[in-house]
């Protein structure tokens, strides 16, 4: 099926409009397709289970911040990626999903697939004639790109081999605006093509202006920086310089404040003690782009009583949907925080009188949480404007100078010596053969290059990795965790390996999420990555145990003989190593120092007499 055909159209369409990297797995129905991407350049990236090209595309698209590109078959190629599919489109990823289709019912392949795209929340469209066919993926990959959303285009089978006249793909494409393309379509956000982006919707003025007003009253404000502000780092800092705000992300943004003194990682169930005190103490919470789910405030706790709750987000329909809010500002992360740093700047947010609550740098010391801040330590009251005189050397950005708010020379103290998981002190465990997972992951967090990209699948285990492994900075954490799936963390892996060649890509799995993935340990030995898979092997569905254990209820459907995970793993051509105790590490050094010819799986047999601290904090969402 040459050029000159949908399906050839198609494939010319994408690559013409940037896309260089497509993941998918090949079958009749979408043969045509893919190979027209490879004749127009693109590369394709052979995954060995569906759902794992899915999940690679995802991460591929967040980790670059394109749209990502999945090929599947029609009927059972599309439906063992649903999974994948639906992580995608909780996250907002921007992924055009191609997928042969077939429209008679009777044929053995039929399944409603726009029913099936609409029920996990990604938007069904069809090509279904020659001439629109350049036209209409087009518009697929805008509604992708501009609403952030996860599209499905269905090639018909019969539709893709119909001729094309006329020149298919080649250059700059026009089309009109972005039409509503089934469940919550982007209607309205008007498209253009290429990499040029409609300009972000600033913030509502009486908005802006609200939030400066709240902001210039706080005295311990928090930001928290959620997906919508991955890309706002310089801007929300401005701001928080401004007011005195302390730094924390989602999970998903794990790593945006990397280096400022005030980052306080992440806020939720990962957040470490003091790093969920000092939020829990915050008068005025500002969630950046962030959904302030159940996840980040751990079920609300983490938002003080009298806290006054601010959210702000592209997405009107995000604002106070999972918790009340004082305050919701519609706008863009990076647009509103430059708005209310001007308004700030320039004086025109009212600010409260002089000796009324709120309008001097109290800083921490003040309220119950943060007594360990040394009274008077750079703590005591001061001056609007003075603010950036207590920080640190090299804490400042350069920014005009702001109020003190939270900060204060000793917090940036506490803060450098104690809001690391890493630096909490633990009884280490370890024994019997059996490694603490705390201890394996600080010292794995020790032997990696800094440069990598860390990417946890979901269990029991999952919290080590995130909480004890430092991270570079927002790209340096892939977390494909909105469906709460097991088994997608090696597949996130390789999608962010392959968008991060600079980086050491780690995939960190529980034995469950693991095996369930398994096939592509075949992909990244086939592609040559060169990336570390750590498995946290306790022979069980660990959270599952320990949700269920406690009560006494029988546990033989969840527990497993041990399984030769690293014999496994060189089965396919890793280098494996099994590490029972802390000294077992030492090939790791090895295989880091050495030429690293093939990939390397750490399978570690962690210690498994209780369940994760933050676990039983996760299944009150149960
Ligand atoms: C696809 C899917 N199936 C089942 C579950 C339920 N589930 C959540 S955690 C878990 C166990 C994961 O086991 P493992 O990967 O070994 O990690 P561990 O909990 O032992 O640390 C299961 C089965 C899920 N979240 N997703």
């Amino acid at each position: 099926m040459s050029a000159g055909t949908v399906a050839g159209t198609v494939g010319a369409v994408l690559a013409s409009l940037g896309v260089d990297t497509a993941f998918g797995v090949v079958g009749s129905g979408n043969f045509h397709v893919t190979n027209a991407l490879v004749a127009r350049g693109v590369r394709f990236v052979a995954a060995r289970h569906e759902g794992g090209a899915a999940t690679m595309a995802d991460a591929h698209a967040r980790m670059t911040g394109r749209v990502g590109v999945l090929s599947v078959h029609q009927g059972p190629g599309l439906t063992n990626a649903l999974t994948g599919v639906t992580e995608a489109a909780k996250s907002r990823t921007p992924l055009v999903v191609l997928a042969g289709e077939v429209t008679a019912p009777r044929s053995n392949f039929f399944v409603d697939q726009a029913a099936l795209a609409a029920a996990v929340g990604a938007v069904p469209m069809r090509v279904d004639s020659a001439p629109d066919a350049a036209a209409l993926t087009a518009e697929a990959f805008r509604v992708a790109r501009d609403g952030r959303r996860t599209v499905l285009l269905n090639l018909p089978l019969e539709v893709q081999a119909l001729p094309v006249s006329g020149p298919s793909g080649d250059g700059d494409r026009e089309a009109g605006p972005v039409r509503a393309a089934g469940a919550g379509g982007s209607a309205g956000l008007a498209g253009r093509t290429g990499e040029a982006r409609p300009l972000p919707a600033g913030p509502d003025r009486e908005e802006a202006a609200r939030l400066a007003e709240i902001l210039a009253g706080a005295r311990r404000p928090v930001f928290v920086a959620g997906r919508g502000a991955r890309t706002a780092r310089r801007e929300l800092e401005d701001l928080a310089d401004l007011t005195g705000a302390l730094l924390a992300t989602s999970a998903v943004a794990k790593g945006l404040f990397r280096g400022s003194p005030w980052d306080l990682d992440v806020s939720g169930g990962f957040a470490s003690p003091l790093a969920a005190e000092l939020i829990r103490d915050a008068d005025v919470v500002v969630g950046w782009g962030c959904a302030l789910n159940m996840w980040t405030t751990r079920h609300g706790t983490l938002v003080g009583p009298d806290a006054v709750v601010v959210q702000v987000d592209l997405d009107p329909e995000a604002l106070g949907a999972h918790r009340p809010v004082h305050l919701g500002v519609t706008g863009d992360v990076a647009r509103t925080a430059r708005a209310v740093a001007d308004l700030l700047g320039d004086g025109t947010a009212a600010r409260p009188a002089p000796g009324a609550p709120g309008a001097t740098g109290a800083t921490g010391g003040e309220r119950g949480g943060t007594g360990a801040v040394p009274d008077g330590a750079g703590t005591g009251v001061v001056p609007d404007g003075a603010g950036t005189g207590a920080v640190p050397d090299g804490a400042g950005t350069g920014a005009a100078p702001g109020r003190a708010g939270y900060r204060s020379e000793a917090l940036a103290l506490r803060i450098a010596r104690e809001v690391r998981w890493r630096d909490v002190p633990y009884a280490d465990e370890s024994g019997d053969g059996r490694i603490d997972p705390r201890t394996l992951t600080i010292a794995l967090d020790d032997l990696l290059p800094a440069e990598r990209v860390v990417c946890p699948d979901s269990g029991n285990f999952m919290g080590y990795p995130a909480m004890f492994m430092d991270v570079p900075d927002e790209g340096g954490f892939c977390f494909t965790q909105a469906f709460q799936s097991i088994g997608l963390g090696l597949a996130t892996a390789i999608g962010a390996a392959l968008a991060r060649p600079d980086r050491l890509a780690v995939a960190a799995l529980g034995d469950g999420g693991a095996l369930m993935g398994v096939s592509e340990l075949e992909t990244v030995v086939r592609l040559g990555l060169r990336m570390v898979v750590v498995v946290y092997d306790d022979e069980a569905y660990g959270a599952e145990v320990h949700h269920f254990g406690p009560d006494g209820h029988p546990l033989d459907t969840v527990v497993f003989p041990p399984a030769d995970i690293a014999g496994i793993a060189r089965g396919f051509g890793f280098e494996a190593v099994t590490v029972r105790a802390p000294g077992d590490l030492a090939a790791v050094a090895r295989w880091l120092d050495g030429p690293r010819e093939r990939p390397l799986l750490v399978h570690a047999m962690v210690t498994r007499a209780r369940g994760a601290w933050w676990l039983e904090e996760a299944f009150r969402g149960h």
